[in-house]
């Protein structure tokens, strides 16, 4: 008898001040609401078949928290840590408690940007990082994500 496969469960997050996207920096982050973001990775989760749940916050504790909660929930996770890509370890540590495929995105190019923006502290406990391509960013790292963990 063929056995049932769990729908794959992908978590977004996303850091400090994303909840303010379409509304300043156009020149930098794009016009899209981070709605409009969220609408588009669900839109084609569902044509990829995978299940996708999205979460904004701008504490850091609370970051951590969400990534906590999904350790043994979750198939892969897909972060935009924002500012705190540059300073927490904090968020670090809570993605070295998950034992899935990490995939960080930024919506501009943090290596052409202002030299504090070039270090991440999330970069080398994730699988990729995908980075300068705009919303498109979050369904690039979805698609990879989904054929990962197929
Ligand atoms: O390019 C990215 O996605 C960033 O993660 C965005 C962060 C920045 O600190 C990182 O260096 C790169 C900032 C997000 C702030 O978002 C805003 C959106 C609209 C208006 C103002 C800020």
């Amino acid at each position: 008898m063929a056995q049932t496969q769990q729908v794959k469960r992908i978590l977004v997050i996303h850091g400090p001040n994303l909840n303010m996207l379409g509304k300043r920096e156009p020149e930098h982050y794009g016009s899209q609401s981070l709605g409009a973001i969220d609408r588009s990775i669900k839109d084609r989760a569902r044509e990829l078949g995978v299940e996708v749940s999205a979460f904004q916050s701008n504490h850091e504790g609370e970051l951590v928290e969400a990534i906590q909660a999904a350790v043994g929930q979750i198939d892969g996770l897909i972060i935009n840590p924002a500012a705190f890509t540059h300073t927490s370890v904090a968020i670090r540590d809570a993605v070295l408690l998950l034992d899935v495929p990490v995939v960080e995105v930024h919506l501009s190019n943090i290596h052409k940007r202002e030299p504090f923006r070039h270090h991440s502290y999330i970069a080398d406990v994730a699988t990729a990082q995908i980075t300068g391509l705009g919303p498109a960013g979050y369904i690039y790292a979805l698609e990879a994500l989904a054929e990962m963990i197929a």
